[in-house]
């Protein structure tokens, strides 16, 4: 594990007056749609392009923050959706921040909370930009925040989502030739789940370099659905089942993973502190997802962390397929946990044909790298941004 040089001595110099230096001047959103590479299939959505909001917010010392509020095919993975996220940050959230001191992110926090219930995703992004301004100010990895990184790079995982298996061999072929990635993930539930088990079936056979199979079937298995297909995917080598069961359904997902041989996650289940609490009391699953769209804000994904291994469920660095932004955002604390047996999932910059940053995250040696630099540690590439904006 290699140690990253952190300066732990902010220049505080440059803070004549924290509270004052740091007071939010401006909020903007802007809605941007970027083509994927190709077609992602879920359950209950699917998408060609990758819309989410980026948000920037303006200290009163010049430095500018950014942050991405991550949605998949609109209001269906989750309730949000681009236009509701700029809606709510530009007209709720944001007007209450203006002038706060981006040194007091607790208190900030909290105004949000009070300014709107859930709307985790824009929460999320705004507070990601806010952090990322402070940080950059203090000349500081936005890991320090969170204690500092404990390791330089994750393990990361890629998806195979077509649908269609020969494409999907082809991808996976190509990741594992290039040493990007050699553990991944399923989706299923958008077919039956017959038609799920024979394309995992050619999938694993196809796929003999294949280091770990999950599975992620974004709600749409029954219980009897799992009682019937368990076995076969045992038999497959699959690690871990995600989410098979609809979220409300935690008796069901207990009773599954009691009799399951392999471990279920939670994921859309638990989006609160007080929801992973009794996720993980009542054995719905021994994995937890990490995303900040559940979460509504980085401290609360680093405190969700603790939540979760408290409630007996081991970690999993989860995603909403977010770009670079949005991946550096999650790095900054999951390389700050002590423990992440099941790495992470932040592909999602490489599902894109073009990011609007201009130092895309490294996957390499099939790990996901931490960008370097202060906050964040990515740059926006302002061509790129006017040129993929939404503008109705
Ligand atoms: C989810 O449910 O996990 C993350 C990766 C992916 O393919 O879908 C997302 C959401
Ligand atoms: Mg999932």
């Amino acid at each position: 594990m290699t140690q990253p040089a952190v300066d732990l001595a902010p220049d505080f110099a440059r803070l004549r007056d924290p509270d004052r230096d740091t007071a939010i001047r401006e909020i903007t959103t802007t809605i941007v749609a970027l083509p994927s590479i190709r077609r992602h299939r879920l359950s209950n959505t699917e998408m060609s392009t990758r819309e989410f909001v980026l948000v920037r917010v303006r200290l009163e010392n010049g430095v500018e923050g950014i942050g991405e509020a991550a949605v998949l095919g609109g209001p269906r993975w989750a309730e949000e959706s681009v236009e509701s996220i700029k809606a709510v940050i530009d007209r709720y959230l944001a007007p209450g921040l203006i002038g706060c001191p981006a040194a007091q992110w607790a208190g900030i926090a909290a105004r949000m909370g009070r300014a709107a219930i859930r709307n985790n995703a824009a929460k999320g992004a705004l507070e990601t930009a806010i952090l990322d301004a402070l940080t950059r100010t203090l000349e500081l990895p936005l890991a320090a925040l969170f204690g500092g990184a404990l390791r330089d790079r994750v393990p990361v995982l890629w998806a195979l989502a077509s649908g269609d298996a020969e494409q999907e061999l082809e991808e996976a072929r190509a990741k594992l030739d290039r040493r990007e990635h050699r553990d991944f993930k399923i989706k299923l539930g958008f077919a039956t789940p017959e038609e799920d088990i024979a394309r995992l079936t050619r999938l694993r056979e196809g796929l003999p370099g294949m280091a770990r199979l999950i599975v992620d079937a974004n709600q749409g298995w029954s219980e009897a659905d799992c009682r019937r297909h368990l076995p076969a995917l045992r038999d497959l080598g699959v690690s871990l089942i995600e989410q098979p069961l609809p979220g409300d359904d935690y008796e069901g997902m207990a009773r599954v993973a009691a009799q399951s041989p392999i471990p279920l996650m939670v994921d859309e289940a638990a989006f609160t502190h007080r929801e992973i609490a009794r996720a993980g009391a009542m054995g719905c699953g021994s994995v937890y997802s990490l995303k900040l769209v559940k979460s509504g804000g980085l401290m609360a994904l680093a405190e969700a962390a603790r939540v979760a291994e408290a409630a007996g469920m081991e970690l999993y660095g989860g995603c909403l397929l977010e770009g670079s932004i949005g991946a550096a955002a999650h790095l900054a604390v999951f390389a700050s946990l002590p423990r992440l047996p099941w790495g992470c999932e932040h592909f999602g910059p490489r599902m894109h044909r073009r990011e609007i940053v201009r130092d895309p995250l490294l996957i390499e040696d099939f790990h996901l790298h931490l960008p370097t630099g202060p906050g964040l540690g990515v740059e926006l590439d302002e061509d790129a941004l006017a040129e993929f904006a939404r503008s109705d």
